[in-house]
């Protein structure tokens, strides 16, 4: 035990009418929701980075957070490991999720860090073991070192390409070592700057590759695992090739690699492509590659990837409803890619932005289950392409442009508007959410 957390208490059920702040009013794990326990649909994770590694620096100022495991070694690296399994603990959090430099100190060579990322995972391996948290992800930094600066699977320089490829094998052997649920890469600095200096199709085919030869490994060591690319469209590139659920879907399909690799969608990422969550999610669920989802969303006026933890029960709803109608997280589940506002020091905020984000989530399941029990929402919609079950919309269907044109002039077919009936879906749905 350290003594970061102090008289902090576990953090338990206790219902909508307590005032107790260290308590859950809606997070309740053994819950039954549409058939399974909340804890088992939610799959909620913690993110190591932001929740240890981030220092609450921003653009124009450095480190505001002082925490006894920041600085460089080793035995900070497991002070920092010790905290994050309290916290997990006191949480009741099942899964949490990382990068290789978030839990080891960069070391002067790739051996010394990657002889540091083994140690510290056997560290992990024996606590997992010990607490029952699990791993839902590993990843891969390959954005903050300067090396990274130009790309890493989308570098000009092959020799940046090796490095990054055999970084990603060293976080695919930890990953699967701690039996991880999933493997992510995020291309942080897979984009580009400027055009001027940019060879879009070449590095289209690097990144190919890249992901062929994650694949081939996956295989390889036997990892059940699902790899899941996040797709962002910007920042920190001013343009990144996995703009969003579309684009990535497209690159899969032009490589022949859309049956290996799922979606890690992340609701501040849908926002800054211009998409809403729920848009995202149902796109992907659409296509079969609904993967995981990252839910921290983004500040609505400022434009940046703000990182903040949840707090908005109707957006989580929709977006959990779409989850659910898909048949709900197989290998995925709900990582709190999260961070504190920089003025917020104390350890209490770390676990009180937990609690309030799980709450959230855990209301908008609810919300989401009690949306499909309703089914009015799934019947308006049916109703709305009904025509199309019929043996005239079947007979449509499968005409051809001639014999449409002939059906047309030789029958009496008046196409007459309907109403879409948005404000009564509205209504209905904020109806619903009000009342789980
Ligand atoms: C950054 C991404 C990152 C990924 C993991 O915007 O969200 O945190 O989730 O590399
Ligand atoms: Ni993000
Ligand atoms: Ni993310």
């Amino acid at each position: 035990m350290t003594s970061f957390f102090g008289d902090i208490p576990q953090i338990r059920y206790e219902g909508p009418e307590t005032d107790n702040e260290f308590a859950f009013r809606h997070y309740n794990p053994d819950e039954m929701v549409a058939g399974r326990r909340m804890e088992d649909h939610l799959r909620l994770a913690v993110a190591y980075w932001h929740s240890f590694a981030w220092e609450g620096g921003d653009p124009f100022g450095g480190r505001t957070f002082d925490r006894p495991w920041f600085g460089d070694g080793m035995e900070l690296a497991r002070l920092k490991a010790d905290v994050a399994f309290e916290m997990f603990r006191l949480l009741g959090q099942p899964y949490f999720c990382f990068h290789d430099a978030d839990v080891r100190p960069e070391g002067q060579s790739f051996a010394e860090n990657l002889r540091n990322l083994e140690e510290i995972t056997d560290y992990f391996a024996a606590k997992m073991e010990t607490t029952g948290t699990q791993l839902l992800w590993g990843t891969a930094n390959l954005f903050s070192h300067r090396r990274f600066m130009s790309g890493a699977a989308t570098n000009p320089d092959p020799e940046v390409f090796a490095w990054s490829a055999a970084t990603i094998k060293a976080c695919m052997d930890a990953t699967h070592k701690l039996g991880g649920a999933n493997y992510v890469l995020w291309g942080g600095r897979e984009g580009y700057e400027t055009l001027l200096n940019t060879d879009l199709g070449r590095e289209a085919d690097q990144a190919a590759a890249m992901l062929s030869k994650v694949i081939d490994y996956k295989h390889k060591i036997g990892f059940k695992g699902t790899i899941l690319i996040e797709p962002k469209p910007q920042e920190p590139t001013k343009h990144q090739y996995d703009f969003d659920v579309a684009t990535v879907y497209g690159f899969l399909k032009r490589y022949g690699l859309e049956n290996e690799v799922k979606v890690n969608i992340e609701q501040g990422h849908a926002i800054l492509a211009g998409h809403s969550f729920e848009h995202e999610l149902a796109l992907a669920a659409s296509l079969g590659i609904l993967g995981s989802i990252d839910i921290n969303r983004n500040d609505y006026q400022s434009g940046w990837d703000t990182d903040q933890f949840p707090n908005n029960v109707p957006e989580v709803a929709l977006a959990y409803y779409e989850i659910l109608k898909s048949g709900g997280f197989t290998t995925g589940g709900t990582n709190f890619d999260a961070k504190l506002r920089r003025q917020s020091l104390d350890p209490e905020d770390l676990i009180l932005a937990h609690v309030g984000g799980m709450d959230v989530c855990a209301r908008g399941l609810k919300a989401a289950a009690a949306l499909l029990e309703d089914g009015r929402l799934e019947k308006m919609r049916a109703e709305r392409y009904a025509g199309w079950e019929t043996d005239a919309g079947k007979k449509i269907k499968g005409a051809s442009l001639a014999e449409l044109s002939d059906m047309v002039l030789s029958s009496d077919l008046r196409p007459e508007p309907k109403s879409g009936r948005q404000e009564r879906l509205e209504n209905l749905v904020n109806a619903v959410i009000e009342k789980a």
